[in-house]
């Protein structure tokens, strides 16, 4: 009974595959390698990009390279140059995309980066996620929990800051 129990839950639960990050949180100010997890594609579609923007203050991103998907960088400059283990580090990725694939509906994959944390524990990131897939379909994984939407629809992922 109680394992037909565990099965409605997960048949009910679409929202733990949606884009995610792997961890819910790293140390501030340090390096993390974090990953998002692909847990379907666009209503059936198969995933053909994962396109991530990386939130102000990331003083790094680089991704790691993925057999069947291409990989866009797009520099940007940081506003506060910040000391990085190299000297000041005035740009960082402002936004990374694997592009390739498909990834069939019916399975499941990561794309993993390393990021420098800011180094403001407490603080939330946030990474907002366009999901492209074929024909043309799309789901933005770009909305932020908040009191009047405690549970937003299409969730961003979030990595929370803490100790270093
Ligand atoms: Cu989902």
């Amino acid at each position: 009974m109680k394992k037909l129990l565990a099965l409605l839950l997960v048949a009910a639960s679409p929202a733990a595959a949606h884009v995610v990050l792997d961890v819910a949180e790293a140390p501030a100010g340090s390096y993390s390698r974090i990953a998002f997890r692909v847990g379907h594609g666009c209503a059936g579609a198969a995933t053909t990009a994962i396109e991530v923007t990386l939130p102000e203050g990331v003083t790094m991103a680089r991704p790691m390279p993925k057999t069947g998907w291409e990989i866009a960088i797009e520099m940007r400059a940081i506003a506060r140059p910040v000391p990085g283990a190299h000297g000041l580090v005035r740009e960082a990725a402002g936004s990374i995309a694997w592009r390739g694939g498909p990834l069939p509906d019916a399975q499941y994959d990561e794309f993993v980066m390393l990021i420098g944390t800011p180094d403001r524990a407490g603080e939330t990131l946030v990474f907002p996620v366009m999901q492209r897939c074929e024909g043309g379909a799309t789901a933005g994984w770009t909305e932020v929990a908040d009191a009047a939407h405690p549970r937003p629809r299409n969730p961003a992922p979030t990595l929370r800051l803490g100790a270093r």
